[in-house]
């Protein structure tokens, strides 16, 4: 008998991309299809709204689309939203036929601490980094600055400022989860994020890794000098190397390499970030350089009409 499918709403996106790296890494592709927001009428329609209520992607339909299709007098499909809900729901049901990633598995190979870092990771990453935590238009999260067109320049500003120290908790994250094994001493011999065995936290971080390094130098790299002259602690930031002070995050993401489906690092960034963003992290570049080029002038002015 065929495998009934969930189907899983999608576009190659770092938050969706941590379930689509784990289906692939665990050969699900028989147990999950992926459609588009659009075939739902896109995120703010009726169609949408009705499989999540938040307005975003990704969305899991157990039972698969036809279970959406045919909703309504039976009280409507049986839909999981939030990217890491989905990803933990998704390694609980193929529990049995897990290759990599399996909770069963790393759960008894790391220690008490070693599980809580697991978890910390994704909900610093979750919370600080890739969401918006509000679904009103014009909230986003730290990484839409770099995306993001409506957003005002003192909060870009701002998640810029907060989006090294996040990339540095993580590190640290990493380094007290490395106490124990070979890379404790070595941050070149991290491999997975977590005592160097293989947990949920790895498909999420990632995939922001490669969602990061391919934006961060096309939209922060080209106003690095505005920023430095804004914020003191921005000076020696080098935003064309998103691993720069942190060689444990480099070291997992160049481990990750050899690990996780190349075809969808190539859909992340080529299939969304260079066909829908286009030139857009250039455009937002130069329209911030020029804000920021405006906001010192005002700062100068009002000093100087203070002293
Ligand atoms: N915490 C949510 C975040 C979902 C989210 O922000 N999704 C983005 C795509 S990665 C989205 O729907 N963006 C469109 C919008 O906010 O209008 C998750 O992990 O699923």
């Amino acid at each position: 008998m065929a495998a009934q499918k969930d189907t899983l709403v999608y576009m190659a996106t770092n938050n969706c991309a941590r379930i689509s790296f784990f289906v692939k890494a665990n050969k699900l592709d028989d147990f999950v299809e992926l459609v588009s927001p659009q075939d739902f009428g896109g995120l703010r329609s009726e169609r949408f709204l009705a499989i999540n209520p938040q307005g975003k992607f990704p969305v899991l339909i157990v039972g698969g689309a036809a279970a959406a299709a045919t909703a309504g007098d039976c009280g409507g499909p049986l839909c999981i939203y939030e990217s890491q809900v989905i990803l933990e729901y998704i390694a609980d049901k193929h529990r049995d036929k897990l290759l990599l990633g399996n909770p069963a598995v790393f759960e008894k190979q790391l220690n008490v601490e070693q599980r809580a870092f697991a978890r910390l990771l994704t909900q610093v990453h979750d919370i600080y980094i890739g969401s918006p935590n509000a679904a009103q238009a014009g909230f986003c999260a730290t990484q839409g600055i770099l995306y993001k067109t409506d957003m005002l320049p003192q909060e870009r500003l701002a998640r810029a400022c907060d989006l090294w120290p996040q990339l540095d908790a993580l590190e640290k994250i990493m380094e007290n989860a490395a106490k124990g094994t070979e890379a404790e001493s070595d941050p070149s011999k991290t491999t997975f994020a977590v005592g160097n065995v293989c947990t949920l936290a790895d498909f999420t971080l990632y995939a922001t890794f490669v969602w990061l390094e391919a934006l961060v130098p096309r939209t922060l790299g080209g106003c690095a000098a505005e920023l430095a002259a804004a914020k003191p602690s921005l000076q020696n930031v080098n935003w064309n190397d998103i691993f720069q002070g942190r060689e444990r995050s480099r070291s997992f993401y160049n481990h990750g390499h050899g690990v996780f489906d190349q075809t969808i690092v190539n859909d992340i960034r080529e299939g969304f970030i260079v066909a829908l963003f286009g030139k857009r992290p250039e455009e937002i570049a130069a329209s911030f350089r020029e804000a920021l080029v405006a906001m010192m002038a005002t700062a100068g002015t009002t000093s100087e009409s203070a002293a």
